[in-house]
């Protein structure tokens, strides 16, 4: 904005910026993106100055990042920190925005740009006597910013998603007893994490343009670097498949899942990769009751995998237990501890590794009105509905970056967030030089959209019926199940180039 001679006010909930990595501090917080590619590019002396030391930067890292930024840039004092947005109002006479904070601001705008993240609203599961309990509580994504010591203390962990799983081996090498609280057994791949390797880094950055332009070509816009099989999984022989998933394995991360194309296609393939990884834990864990207990049921990637260091071996430790909650789930918790049917578990902390609100949750919590007062609540009460994840008709003027109905979370971010950005900017300029006031989605191109997005899902494994994953909104109760990101970047960029290109074709200029 600063660039197009626009003035911009910035307001953020936190006393710093970072987003996700200014929450989400817990011990072991790491990227499941490769540190080059989880990065910035729209500037490339800072892609060529900035070193990262690991292949997967871990939270202070990543936090140190974004502020080196923030000052290369010059832009905290366009930021108004611990200040929240509580709504956010379109006057029609006007064509305007009215944006009121918790401290009191009344700022009035032509253009609301939602930059409030798809994992930023913490969930914590509403379990009877919480508030009794004697020790400390967390949630993983509002970890304090004073260091946390666990040494000699008796813990738990309820939740392993990918939270759980990098907090569980970090807080076992200091608890005394570690009791982790597992739903559902999770998916997750080594990530085969070292220092950045200084060859490859220089590879990289010796032609950097390129190398991201490569992965601007791929499905979740990262990993061009990963020779997948173009092949189907079923396709193959025994040996070609099992050679192929041990490889992927060894790579680390998201690499396993990309060794075929078909994974997330049909069950008969997806259960080679499943099979393969429940293989992995039983030769990882020592206990076969407690490898059996890890091993997940469900679709593999239909939720977001995990990208572990050290996990499954973190179980072969004698004061980590493992208690199943699937099917008696946690009932309370008391003044010493967890209840679990008939049983308590006595601890001096509780970690809730319990996940997001996810893609609405910040969003919905701004009381958001568009035209005739209309709320965007009441709105997507029967799950988000969008044209391009971009703009929402009958809210004139407002932007989501990474909203629903975008590749966001099924990409890496960054790079989806970047899209974003510059879309948002070339659109205020060409309404700025055309002449109009007003930018809207309209409903008819809003409802195709919305039936493209959940027509590709339906495609995959991603809706199974087995798996009640934050994509759907299936991890908040009372939330409606929709799929809500879009499957493939490169097709979605294509397309919202199109729009423009067609003089920002399914939206109203005014
Ligand atoms: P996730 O992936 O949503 O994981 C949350 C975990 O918490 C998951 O294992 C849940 O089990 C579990 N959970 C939630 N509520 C409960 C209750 N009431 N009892 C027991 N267990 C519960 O969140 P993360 O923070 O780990 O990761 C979010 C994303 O951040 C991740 O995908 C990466 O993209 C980065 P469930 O599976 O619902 O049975």
């Amino acid at each position: 904005m600063r660039q197009a001679g626009r003035s911009a006010r910035i307001f953020e909930a936190a006393s710093g910026v970072g987003g996700t990595w200014y929450w989400n501090r817990y011990p072991g917080a790491r990227c499941d993106v490769e540190s080059l590619e989880y990065s910035y590019q729209f500037d490339e002396a800072l892609q060529q100055e900035w070193k990262w030391s690991e292949r997967y930067s871990t939270q202070p890292e990543i936090l140190e990042y974004l502020n080196h930024v923030c000052d290369r840039f010059d832009l905290r004092g366009n930021i108004q920190f611990d200040t929240r947005v509580t709504t956010a109002r379109f006057d029609e006479g006007s064509s305007r925005w009215q944006v009121r904070t918790d401290h009191g601001d009344d700022v009035s705008a032509q253009f609301v740009v939602m930059a409030t993240g798809c994992l930023s609203s913490a969930n914590t599961p509403d379990i009877a006597g919480l508030a009794t309990f004697a020790g400390d509580v967390f949630h993983t994504g509002q970890w304090p910013h004073e260091p946390v010591d666990f040494t000699g203390k008796r813990v738990a962990v309820v939740g392993t998603g990918s939270s759980g799983i990098q907090a569980i081996p970090v807080i076992a090498e200091q608890a005394a007893e570690l009791f982790v609280f597992q739903r559902t057994a999770s998916y997750t791949m080594p990530s085969s994490n070292g220092p950045l390797d200084p060859d490859e880094e220089a590879a990289i950055k010796a032609d950097y343009a390129g190398f991201r332009a490569r992965n601007r070509l791929m499905p979740a816009a990262l990993g061009s670097q990963w020779e997948g099989n173009p092949d189907s999984v079923l396709a193959v022989d025994d040996d070609t498949r099992e050679r192929a998933f041990e490889e992927g394995w060894q790579k680390g991360g998201f690499a396993f899942l990309r060794s075929y194309p078909d994974l997330l296609l049909s069950h008969e393939a997806n259960k080679h990769a499943a099979d393969f990884a429940r293989a992995k834990i039983r030769s990882l864990v020592d206990d076969p009751a407690v490898a059996k207990l890890l091993s997940p049921h469900i679709v593999v990637g239909c939720k977001r995998p995990c990208i572990d260091t050290g996990y499954y071996a973190t179980f072969n430790l004698p004061h980590v237990h493992l208690v199943d909650v699937s099917t008696t789930p946690i009932d309370t918790i008391t003044e010493h501890g967890v209840r679990v049917g008939d049983d308590e578990y006595e601890v001096d902390a509780i970690v809730f590794a319990t996940g997001f609100d996810a893609m609405t949750g910040s969003l919905l919590r701004i009381d958001i009105r568009g035209r005739d007062g209309a709320a965007l609540r009441d709105a997507w009460e029967a799950g988000p509905v969008t044209y391009l994840g971009l703009g929402i008709a009958g809210f004139p003027n407002l932007f989501t970056v990474s909203g629903p109905g975008s590749p966001s979370v099924l990409t890496n971010m960054v790079v989806s967030i970047e899209q974003h950005v510059d879309w948002i900017a070339d659109c205020i300029e060409y309404l700025h030089t055309h002449g109009r006031r007003s930018i809207e989605a309209t409903p008819e191109a809003q409802a195709a959209w919305v039936g493209h997005v959940n027509g590709i899902a339906a495609m995959t494994l991603f809706n199974d019926p087995g798996c009640n994953s934050w994509y759907l909104g299936a991890n908040i109760p009372g939330k409606t199940r929709v799929f809500m990101p879009l499957i493939g970047f490169p097709p979605y960029v294509e397309k919202c180039d199109d729009v423009v290109a067609h003089d920002y074709d399914g939206f109203v200029l005014s």
